[in-house]
C-alpha cells in the first residue's frame, strides 16, 4: 500500500473511531494514539526520507492535511462532549427554588444572659464601661487586692477551686475591677465600669446554691463620690428596670472590700410592698450588696485614698432570674434542658 493510501485509511479509521467515543478520557487516549509522537502519522512523516523528490511534497502536504482534519474532528468531538456534559450537569443539579425550605431551630439568649444584657444596656447608657476578664485568676487579684489577706476565712480551700497555690477559679468578678483600677489614668476622668461574668464557688449544688453562678459588679471611682451617689444610682437602676414606684432601702452590712458596707433591698414586686410569701411579709426583697470602696483596696491598686474614693456594688443575675420568673431551683439554669430554657425564648 502506498503511503498516501495508508494515510487515507488512517483518516477514515480515525474519523470512524471518533464517532464511537463518548467520554473525555477516551477522546484524549485516541488523540494521543493518532497524533502523538508514537502515532501512525508521525511514523509516516518519519518514513518520507525513503520517497522520491517528486513524491515527498505531495505526501507531506497530504499527511499535514490528514493531521489537520483529524485534529479538527477531535476538537469538534471535544466541544460536543463538553456541551453534553454541561447539559447533563445542569439537568442533574437543577434546584427547585419553589420547594419549601427545611425548618431550622433558632437559638436564643440564655435567660441569665438576657438579664445581663439588660443591665449592660442600662449601665452603658449611664456612661459605664462593660469590662470582662479571665475566669481563671491570680490569687492576688481575686483575694489579696480585694482586702482578703492570706488568712481570711473566705479563702478557705473549702470555698474556692484552687488550681495551684496562686491560681484559682475566680470567686467574684471583682478581680476585673482591680485590674481596671490599677490601669486607669485618673487624670483623664473617673472610672465607671461594670464587670459581668461567671464566678465559681466550691459549694455543694442544691436548690439555692450552684458551684457556678453569675455576678454583675459595678465600680465608680472619682473625687468626691459619696454614699448618696450610690443610693441615687441604685434608685435609678430600680426605676429603669422595674418602674418609678419601686424604692430602694439600704441596711448596714459587712464586706471586706467596702467600708461602710450595705445590703440593698427593693420594694417587693409581687405585693408592691404590702407583704407576701415572696418577701417573707417584709415588703422588701434583698437585691444586692454594695458599699464605699475600702481604702486598702484603693491603696493596693495604686489609687490614693486621700484623693479618690468611690462606691461598688455586686448583684446576682441568677437570683434576679429566680425572683422574676419564680424559678425555685438555681440548678435549672445550668442543666441545658431546652424545655426549661425555651420558656424564656424571645421569639414570642
Ligand atoms: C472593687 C471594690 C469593691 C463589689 C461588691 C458586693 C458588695 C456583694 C454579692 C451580691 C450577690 C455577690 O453575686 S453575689 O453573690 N456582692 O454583695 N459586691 S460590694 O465590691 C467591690 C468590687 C470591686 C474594686
Amino acid at each position: 500500500m502506498s503511503l498516501k493510501d495508508e494515510l487515507s485509511d488512517l483518516l477514515n479509521q480515525g474519523l470512524a473511531d471518533l464517532k464511537k467515543i463518548n467520554d473525555q478520557a477516551a477522546l484524549n487516549d485516541l488523540r494521543v494514539s493518532l497524533l502523538g509522537k508514537k502515532g501512525p502519522i508521525t511514523k509516516v512523516l518519519r518514513g518520507m526520507g525513503a520517497l522520491s523528490a517528486e513524491e515527498r511534497p505531495v505526501v507531506g502536504s497530504f499527511a499535514n492535511e490528514v493531521r489537520d482534519q483529524l485534529q479538527a474532528a477531535i476538537d469538534d468531538r471535544k466541544k460536543a462532549l463538553d456541551a453534553a456534559k454541561l447539559a447533563r450537569q445542569l439537568e442533574e443539579e437543577k434546584i427547585d427554588v419553589t420547594l419549601p425550605g427545611k425548618p431550622t431551630t433558632r437559638g436564643n439568649a440564655h435567660v441569665i444572659q438576657q438579664i445581663i444584657d439588660q443591665l449592660e444596656d442600662l449601665f452603658l447608657g449611664m456612661g459605664y464601661q462593660v469590662l470582662t476578664g479571665p475566669e481563671v485568676e491570680e490569687d492576688r487579684y481575686n483575694f489579696e487586692m480585694m482586702n482578703l489577706p492570706k488568712d481570711h476565712p473566705a479563702r478557705d480551700m473549702q470555698d474556692t477551686f484552687y488550681i495551684t497555690n496562686e491560681i484559682l477559679m475566680r470567686t467574684q468578678t471583682s478581680p476585673m475591677q482591680a485590674r481596671a483600677m490599677e490601669k486607669h489614668d485618673f487624670s483623664q476622668g473617673p472610672l465607671k465600669m461594670i464587670s459581668p461574668g461567671v464566678v465559681y464557688r466550691r459549694d455543694t449544688d442544691d436548690p439555692t446554691h450552684s458551684h457556678q453562678f453569675h455576678q454583675v459588679e459595678g465600680l465608680v471611682i472619682d473625687k468626691h463620690i459619696t454614699m448618696a451617689d450610690l443610693k441615687g444610682t441604685l434608685e435609678l437602676v430600680a426605676h429603669e428596670l422595674f418602674g418609678d414606684r419601686f424604692n430602694v432601702r439600704l441596711r448596714p452590712s459587712y464586706f471586706p472590700f467596702t467600708e461602710p458596707s450595705v445590703e440593698a433591698d427593693i420594694t417587693c414586686f409581687n405585693c408592691d410592698g404590702k407583704g407576701c410569701s415572696v418577701c417573707k411579709c417584709t415588703g422588701w426583697i434583698e437585691v444586692l450588696g454594695a458599699g464605699m470602696v475600702h481604702p486598702n483596696v484603693l491603696k493596693m491598686a495604686g489609687v490614693d485614698p486621700d484623693v479618690y474614693g468611690g462606691f461598688a456594688f455586686g448583684m446576682g443575675p441568677d437570683r434576679f432570674a429566680m425572683l422574676k420568673y419564680g424559678v425555685d431551683d438555681i440548678r435549672n439554669f445550668y442543666l441545658d434542658d431546652v424545655r426549661f430554657l425555651n420558656q424564656f425564648s424571645m421569639k414570642g
